[in-house]
């Protein structure tokens, strides 16, 4: 079993992550997650705290020599901004220091503070909103830069762009080579394929940041070169459709998650929407009329490109505060602000990707195990072999 697990908060020490069951033998390029963790804090409509930040990893156990050894990985990304936070986060309390904390009374509505707040009993949003924040995902990015070194040995790949912004929609598909071409870019901009398109989303993350609000959008993930079978029928939970959509509506901010064009789908006929069956006899193989399935049917992966979306609310944090109330005198007050981003939308493409890299890798090695990539590989061969003598 392919598990990991991250802990840190936004403003403490650092992120760190394991993960556990990745096969020995996998080439580890510590530039490879560190472009991955760049990729992520790109994105016009970023706030402050990423000009504070340049995130990269330390692995500090599981990899030797450049490439796994079997054993859970274990890494960290330090927070830069952590020193400006010392006094107000220590672990240990400090007698006198009551003054510089950094409380946080006034919970933002959409964000975790209240619930957190009631749910942990703390009169004080500061510790919910510390573990809250999207940026553990920068954890997460790392690992998925494993799942996906992982999944690159299969010849999979795992990328995103950006189809749309506030109410700007990218009106046409992307190619697999477009996507390649955006994620090997070094200025990014909105992360949409299309530059006139992307020039009025920057329009409308402009008029969102003039009048201090904020403005989510779409991203959609890719993964190509995946192979038929992933994922199972038989159960629930099997069904990786399902275990897709969990992963990516775990990303803070996303409400809601399409796969394939679930959305054209349901407001068209049976007759329409489905991926018609052929077969090319000169190369042996079934091939299919379109992908409007995003690369699922019936829980498992069709041989197809697997395309999953993300929709994105605007995020809660206001320049301009919403009605909220005072967390010690009930009295109606302003949500709380310091700082925040206007647009995340790129960025949670990039954190999409490495969930669906993660959740793929899950599923590639409950097909095939292995203890070694050598066998891994063995086993995924037989496999293929198998599918091309079906
Ligand atoms: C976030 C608030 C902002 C964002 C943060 C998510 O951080 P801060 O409160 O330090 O200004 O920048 O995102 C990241 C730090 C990141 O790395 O993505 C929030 O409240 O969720």
């Amino acid at each position: 079993m392919l598990r990991f697990e991250t802990a840190g908060e936004s403003h403490g020490e650092c992120l760190v992550a394991t993960l556990t069951g990745l096969p020995a033998g996998i080439p580890v390029s510590l530039p490879a997650i560190n472009r991955e963790l760049w990729r992520r804090q790109q994105g016009y409509g970023r706030g402050g705290r990423m000009k504070i930040e340049t995130d990269t990893v330390e692995i500090v156990s599981g990899v030797r020599h450049s490439q796994t050894i079997g054993s859970p990985i274990a890494l960290i990304i330090r927070n830069r901004d952590w020193k400006n936070w010392t006094e107000a986060l220590p672990v240990e309390d400090v007698a006198g220091s009551e003054d510089k904390k950094k409380p946080v009374k006034r919970p933002r509505p959409g964000h975790a503070d209240l619930a957190g707040a009631i749910k942990y009993n703390f009169h004080d949003a500061r510790y919910i909103l510390e573990r809250a924040s999207a940026r553990e995902t920068t954890a997460r990015v790392a690992v998925g830069a494993l799942a996906k070194a992982f999944l690159a040995q299969f010849g999979v790949g795992v990328l995103s762009h950006v189809v749309a912004v506030g109410n700007v929609r990218l009106e046409r598909a992307a190619s697999w080579e477009e996507l390649v071409a955006l994620s090997e870019r070094d200025e990014v901009m909105l992360g949409c394929v299309d530059p006139e398109t992307e020039a009025r989303m920057k329009e409308a993350v402009d008029l969102a940041y003039r009048t201090g609000d904020t403005i989510g959008g779409v991203f959609e993930v890719v993964a190509h070169g995946v192979p038929p079978g992933l994922g199972s029928h038989i159960t629930w939970d099997t069904r990786l459709d399902g275990r897709l959509a969990q992963a990516i509506v775990s990303i803070q901010a996303v409400k809601g998650v399409e796969i394939g064009c679930a959305q054209e789908q349901a407001s068209s006929y049976g007759s329409k929407v489905q991926d018609t069956i052929h077969y090319d006899k000169q190369e042996r193989r079934f091939y299919r009329g379109a992908n409007k399935a995003g690369g699922l049917e019936g829980g498992m992966t069709n041989g197809q490109d697997v395309v999953v979306r993300g929709f994105l609310k605007p995020i809660s944090t206001l320049r301009r505060p919403l009605e909220s109330v005072d967390l010690d005198t009930r009295e109606p007050s302003l949500a709380a602000y310091e700082r925040s981003d206007v647009c995340v939308v790129p960025a949670a493409g990039v954190i999409g990707e490495a969930m669906v890299a993660i959740v793929l890798a899950q599923a590639f090695l409950e097909k095939f195990g292995g203890d070694s990539l050598v066998e891994t590989k063995r086993n995924y061969e037989g496999y293929l072999r198998q599918v091309s003598d079906f």
